[in-house]
């Protein structure tokens, strides 16, 4: 455990978790806490900083699990904390199988699982098989080894096109921007062989037909599981897998037209992105993760638009469930979030599978600031609304009203660390402190995800807001607005109008009421531009996205809302209800 000093907060002790946690723990079979799980995604370089260098770490998270437990929350999804480069901010890895020394240390991690299974709060990792850094041992052999070698076959590298071998091996663009592929200078100094990237140029792909890949990560998985991770986040699931032969794809990749493609249905088969052949390495893993008496569990993050394509990945001998980004991408309109709840369920439901519900996350423009914004279908990464018109106001209203519905529906939910406190996206970070690769790779055109990346606001009146400890010498490693004062969890806790005590509130009711979590729902038939359902006998939740005050039920008994009702009791528009009938 880290020391600290008087007055700093500490970890919470078995006689903090609230009571409804303790019982429920008791009786809720562990095998399947997560069909229901509200899983809290802890992004831990901005989460909070233990050791006052202006990055989060291990000791950050360990002295807010407290927090974490009076959220209300079950798990923890800790993003990427491998010895890294940070290229792409931890998803470039040198070794699977270790902590970066900027976050800490293995016994650290270890600590900090056992302090998070005393509370009651499961961990889940991020793993990222689709590529490692450059500087991994094995890409550094293959680059020494030379043309040829066993060492190269690990990777996907190929000659170039043209006479002098100058073009890329095919037209593949990098999610970053820019061709996929990376020329290496071989070590007689000559040009040679090109490597494949599908994100940054210090991010090659694996090639996973090789059995040391699909080896090495069923012994990183272990690894884990064996010091007692409860599951992973697999990073870019619906990746790994190419076509052989490398087919040049048949659709522009422009930014722009990248996005469309991902909005494309009905699917298209496509040679690198969604292959079939993917399937096969989750079922390996499945296999893994079942052999362990408190079976481990699976998040795919597979940006497949379709929700049939989706529900794939969650088939009963696959990952245990996905995230839903289609809900993510759903604009503040009726009718689309009725319509993608329902095919979400739908889909879901084929295959057994519970859905997840997310609004944020680490790659996309924070949902405040979306629905501050002219309402309208979005490209992939969201920040296209960022150009567009703002008012945050209507954007923390429509926030507090979509919580009510994400963590009212079927199944798990995800909070991105922030959320809780109505963070809005920081869209006027200075070009000079951005770091997200995609800048650079875009040609400084697009400022990429810094912005919903900043540190988080704890407490005080200005910055660092307690993100790294009083005194500390280094600034936070993104610059936070100098207007968060109101938005720290200090400020908002115990105010019964903030973001944060409406997600706490939420989370304690979601706990204490048997028919949230995993189940069904009965949708209820109300005007155009509102949405709402029943669960079990008596638990109703009414969201009114942009229709005239509606109704609430006969006899209802509100139980929370997100707004206050109308004078007349009706629940006005950008606003939801929880009651029960
Ligand atoms: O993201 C995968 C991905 O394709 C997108 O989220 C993409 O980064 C975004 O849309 C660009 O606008 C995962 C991680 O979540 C992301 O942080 C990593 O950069 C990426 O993989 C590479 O590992």
């Amino acid at each position: 455990m880290q020391e600290q000093s008087p007055g700093e907060h500490s970890v919470c002790s078995q006689d903090d978790i609230p009571e409804v946690r303790r019982t429920l723990s008791l009786i809720s079979d562990p095998g399947d806490w997560w069909r229901s799980a509200v899983i809290y995604q802890v992004y831990i370089r901005s989460f909070c900083d233990g050791n006052g260098d202006g990055l989060g770490d291990i000791a950050g998270i360990r002295s807010r699990l407290s927090y974490l437990c009076e959220l209300g929350v079950d798990a923890l999804w800790i993003n990427p904390w491998y010895p890294s480069p940070m290229a792409d901010a931890g998803y470039d890895v040198t070794d699977y199988r270790d902590v970066e020394p900027r976050f800490g240390t293995l016994d650290e991690a270890e600590a900090l699982l056992g302090e998070a299974h005393a509370l009651g709060l499961r961990v889940i990792l991020d793993i990222v098989p689709n590529h490692t850094s450059d500087q991994h041992p094995w890409f550094r052999a293959a680059v020494a080894a030379g043309h040829g070698s066993p060492e190269r076959e690990r990777y996907v590298f190929r000659p170039g096109r043209g006479e002098d071998g100058s073009e890329p091996p095919n037209g593949w663009r990098s999610v970053f921007g820019g061709t996929a592929w990376h020329r290496i200078t071989e070590s007689d100094g000559s040009l040679g062989e090109w490597y494949l990237h599908l994100f940054a140029r210090e991010q090659p792909d694996l090639n996973w037909e090789h059995p040391d890949v699909r080896a090495d990560f069923e012994h990183s998985l272990r690894f884990w599981f064996d010091r007692g991770v409860d599951g992973f986040r697999i990073d870019v699931a619906n990746s790994l897998i190419k076509q052989s032969g490398l087919p040049d794809v048949e659709w522009p990749q422009a930014s722009v037209e990248f996005d469309q493609e991902f909005a494309r249905a009905p699917w298209q088969a496509h040679p690198h992105w969604d292959r079939d052949e993917v399937h096969e390495i989750y079922r390996d893993w499945r296999r893994i993760a079942d052999s362990y008496a408190d079976p481990r569990v699976f998040v795919a993050e597979a940006w497949v638009d379709e929700p049939a394509r989706l529900a794939r990945y969650i088939r009963p001998d696959e990952l245990h469930t996905a995230f839903n980004f289609t809900y993510l991408r759903s604009p503040w309109l009726a009718d689309h979030l009725q319509n993608t709840v329902a095919e979400t369920l739908a889909e879901h439901s084929a295959v057994g599978a519970p859905p997840t519900w997310v609004l944020s996350n680490h790659d996309v423009a924070r949902h405040v600031s979306r629905y501050a914004r002219p309402q309208k279908k979005p490209g992939r990464s969201l920040m296209d609304l960022l150009g567009q018109p703002a008012d945050l106001e209507v954007g923390r209203r429509r926030a507090r009203a979509a919580v009510l519905l994400t963590l009212g529906l079927p199944g798990g939910a995800y909070i991105y660390q922030g959320e809780e406190l109505g963070l809005a996206e920081v869209e006027d970070l200075p070009e000079g402190a951005l770091r997200d690769p995609t800048w650079e790779r875009s040609g400084q055109t697009d400022r990429g995800r810094d912005g919903c990346r900043v540190p988080i606001p704890w407490s005080g009146t200005d910055p660092p807001y307690g993100f790294s400890p009083d005194g500390s010498k280094a600034a936070p490693w993104l610059p936070q607005p100098a207007d968060w004062a109101g938005l720290t969890a200090e400020a908002q806790t115990g105010d019964p109008l903030s973001m944060l005590e409406l997600y706490r509130e939420a989370l304690r009711i979601r706990r204490a009421d048997s028919s949230l979590g995993d189940g069904d729902l009965a949708w209820l038939d109300l005007p155009e531009g509102a949405l709402g359902f029943q669960r079990g006998a008596d638990f109703v939740c009414l969201v009114n996205v942009s229709a005239d005050p509606i109704d609430l039920p006969d006899a209802a008994v509100v139980l929370l809302s997100s707004t206050e009702l109308t004078a007349d009791g009706r629940l006005p528009a950008d606003a939801s209800v929880w009651c029960s009938v």
